[in-house]
């Protein structure tokens, strides 16, 4: 058998997570990623049939039953994921009655998965209905993106138009906008419920004064669409640091005309 180390899912998240340190998003530890494997994926490199230890969970996900995520630690530092990877991450399969984990690797100080373990399997569940190829969930203290929650209203309509008039490429990666959460208290069942309700309608879930929650079909595009929300993030907090503000923005007239350049569907109540 090859080492878990050598497996691309696990060198794709240590370098991602080193990314997003570098990117000042993932202070202390700040952050967490899930992602799905199948078990083709897994047996290469792990014996499956071994298991280190099970933990219990504290809302059951029976919807996910018996499949396998590669997950961040509770309390790991994204910034030592790639020196340290045996104890900040964690291979684990969910039981068959969704009430437990059981853990084939990692984690091996005696830690947890992710504090907002809720907030990701709970998100799997709806983008699964959504499509089928749907891996990964991502969650990031983006620094533009939460000091825009702080001078822009929160309305997601309002916000969404704002972040597609700051970046031409905007409405092309993220059409159907981004969902915002009212401000909540992290790590519980009830933010894990009210982002996997946003994750219904979209892939992105703003927590105001917090960060954001990506989902995509891979590591690299849940990266990716947290990227370009932050890069509009950061144009827009640039442009409103000048006096004045903008002069001018991509104009709703514009937006239409991309969206049917690059064959999105836009809902319609984004455009006034
Ligand atoms: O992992 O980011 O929201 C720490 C967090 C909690
Ligand atoms: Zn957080």
């Amino acid at each position: 058998r090859q080492s878990v180390l050598n497996a691309p899912f696990v060198k794709n998240m240590m370098n991602t997570t080193y990314d997003m340190w570098k990117l000042g998003w993932d202070e202390l530890n700040g952050g967490n990623i899930s992602s799905l494997l199948t078990e083709e994926e897994v047996s290469p490199y792990l014996d499956i049939t071994y298991v280190l230890r099970t933990i219990e969970l504290d809302f059951p996900v029976v919807e996910l039953a018996g499949k396998y995520f590669l997950v961040t630690g509770s309390g790991k530092y994204f910034r030592k994921v790639i020196e340290n990877p045996e104890e900040c991450l964690a291979l684990l399969r969910v039981t068959a009655d969704g009430k437990n984990v059981e853990v084939f690797w990692g984690l091996s100080d005696g830690g947890r998965p992710t504090s907002e373990l809720a907030s990701h399997f709970m998100s799997h569940i709806e983008r699964l209905k959504h499509d089928p190829n749907h891996r990964v969930i991502m969650h990031t203290h983006a620094t533009n993106l939460i000091a825009m929650t702080f001078t822009h209203d929160l309305d997601e309509v309002s916000f969404t138009r704002t972040l597609w008039q700051m970046c031409t490429e905007c409405l092309v990666v993220f059409p159907e906008g981004v969902g915002i959460l009212p401000w909540m208290v992290p790590g519980t069942s009830e933010i894990g419920r009210e982002t996997a309700k946003k994750m219904n309608e979209f892939r992105l879930a703003v927590w105001p004064h917090h960060g954001i929650f990506g989902a995509g079909k891979s590591i690299d595009e849940a990266f990716g669409l947290i990227e370009t929300v932050e890069k509009a993030a950061k144009v827009y907090n640039l442009v409103h640091a000048h006096q004045g503000g903008a002069k001018q923005v991509i104009t709703d007239q514009q937006l239409l005309d991309l969206a049917k350049a690059f064959h999105v569907n836009p809902p319609k109540r984004y455009f006034l």
